[in-house]
């Protein structure tokens, strides 16, 4: 069981509910509806989920996102909903959802994805295929849960589109990008061309793709891809910690193919790459969900004796629902602004001295303002990259033994420090998914004429900067309904 954490609140303005004093999961407001669960039962399964940092709210409003109920079929639950006032414009009604997702999410400690099987849904009898639906044109205007029907078909694309990046076409990246995102925000599998008409960003190239998949369930050119030379050397020299697409295409026009044909030239690999060629076995492998509750509980450790009050926060895919990851992405803040500054280097020292610590490099705090808006360059927040040496409990797998290092393994981790004042903007930006985050800058630019980075949302005309408490005041001021970080998985 984890310490309970001090952190920002996210409430953003919620009405009163049952809270918690330490709320973990801002983004997610649950109403048990009564109707079938008893009031005792009720009262029992709210304390039950504000133990565990839930955040619970007594009365059914717009700040709802999830609505559980018991042994109430999906036609009397709509009807229910429908009997409530109607969200406000721009927001959408929260999920109905069965006990199901509830008793999950508490036996996880942590709200896990929506999935169909969760939902309280009306079973329209189907006359052949489902309709192709409406769908909004931004990612950032539709909720994206981690599992999705149409999981091969999104792949397919986003091999063509990592491949479109690493030979540095951009605008084909982004248009397989966003044809992939489409398919997993669509609430049913793709069964037929037919269903993708009226889809946006869905182009000749994709549509010629996902037909193929659909007739052949292949695709030739995907297959050629996934296969070639150039595809799989650029792809084993990307997953290099400190290794971009510049550096693996040099390697590749060079005649490296390998991680051999590397390690002949450490000579001319930075200290990051030396450290992520050491470690390259561990740091190819998937971080799990325990991994990153004992990194949590250590840097919550360390920061705390650097700075008492200030606090860590899960980001990254993890706060998104994933339960494997590439890393880990924590930021740090502190409750009174400045206070933070100056906070890394104590943190990194108390690591070290514990031994926790393989490698790191840190960045000292740059001057926002010279961030060119509207920006790709994340931020310029203190901050390390690390290489953490995470412990393994006793008596791991038998395969783990023929790992390195059985009795520890190398994780990476990413620790950004950033005044509370700003957030909420660095844990937008820093929840991602990727897709998300960039879809949510060109909404912001090219619909509200406003720039949006981590650290803040700028308005050009009126030169003036939006104050904000939390995530949900962004999605507001940007007149976009709020989706928790489950949803953002686009
Ligand atoms: N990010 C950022 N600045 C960076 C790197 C990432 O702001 N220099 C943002 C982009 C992502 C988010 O942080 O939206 C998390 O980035 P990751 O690369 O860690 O990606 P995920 O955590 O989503 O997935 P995973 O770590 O499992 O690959
Ligand atoms: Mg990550």
């Amino acid at each position: 069981m984890l310490p309970r954490r001090r952190r920002p609140r996210g409430g953003g303005g919620a009405p009163p509910g049952i809270l918690s004093p330490a709320v973990r999961f801002p983004g997610v407001a649950i109403y048990l509806a009564e109707r079938r669960m008893g009031r005792s039962r009720r009262d029992f399964l709210s304390r039950l989920a504000l133990s565990k940092g839930f955040r619970v709210l007594d009365a059914y409003s717009s700040a709802v996102t999830h609505v559980v109920m018991e042994q109430t079929s999906a036609e009397e639950a709509i009807c229910w909903q429908e009997s409530r006032a109607a969200p406000p414009p721009g927001c959408t009604r929260p999920a109905l959802l069965d006990i199901s997702w509830f008793t999950e999410s508490m036996a996880a400690g942590q709200p896990v994805p929506v999935q169909g099987r969760h939902r309280l849904e009306v079973a329209v009898p189907r006359k052949g295929l489902p309709s192709p639906v409406w769908m909004a044109p931004y990612a950032c205007q539709r909720p994206t849960p981690l599992t999705h029907h149409n999981t091969s078909l999104s792949e397919a694309l986003e091999v063509l589109a990592e491949a479109a990046g690493f030979e540095g076409s951009e605008g084909r990246l982004i248009s397989f990008c966003r044809a992939a995102s489409v398919l997993k925000a669509l609430p049913f599998p793709v069964t037929a061309p037919s269903q993708l008409q009226g889809l946006p960003h869905f182009g000749e190239h994709s549509c010629r793709v996902i037909q193929e998949l659909l007739e052949h369930g292949l695709c030739e050119e995907v297959e050629r891809v996934r296969l070639s030379e150039r595809y799989q050397s650029m792809k084993l020299f990307t997953q290099i910690f400190g290794v971009g697409v510049r550096t693996a295409d040099r390697w590749y026009r060079e005649g490296l193919r390998t991680l051999d044909d590397i390690r002949e030239q450490v000579q001319r690999l930075t200290q990051q790459q030396k450290a992520g060629l050491q470690h390259y076995q561990d740091l190819s492998t998937a971080v799990q969900r325990q991994d990153v509750e004992a990194l949590q509980q250590v840097v919550e450790a360390a920061v705390g004796r650097a700075l008492p009050g200030a606090t860590v926060t899960l980001a990254g895919g993890f706060r998104r629902g994933k339960m494997q990851g590439h890393d880990v992405d924590f930021l740090i803040t502190h409750p009174q602004d400045g206070q933070e500054a100056g906070l890394l280097p104590r943190v990194m020292c108390y690591l070290e001295q514990q031994g926790f610590v393989l490698y790191h490099q840190y960045r000292h705090r740059g001057d926002p303002t010279h961030l060119t808006w509207p920006s790709n360059t994340m931020d310029t927040y203190e901050r390390s990259f690390c290489i953490f040496r995470l412990p393994r409990p006793p008596g791991a797998a038998i395969g783990e033994l023929q790992r390195p290092c059985p009795t520890w393994k190398a994780v990476r981790v990413d620790l950004v420090v950033t005044p509370i004042s700003q957030f909420p903007f660095a844990l937008l930006g820093w929840t991602g998914s990727k897709h998300f985050e960039r879809e949510l800058r060109r909404f912001s630019r090219k619909e509200k004429g406003l720039w949006l980075n981590s650290h803040g949302l700028f308005d050009p005309e009126q030169k003036t900067v939006f104050p904000v408490a939390a995530e949900e005041d962004i999605f507001r001021h940007l007149g976009l309904a709020y989706l928790p970080p489950e949803q953002r998985n686009a």
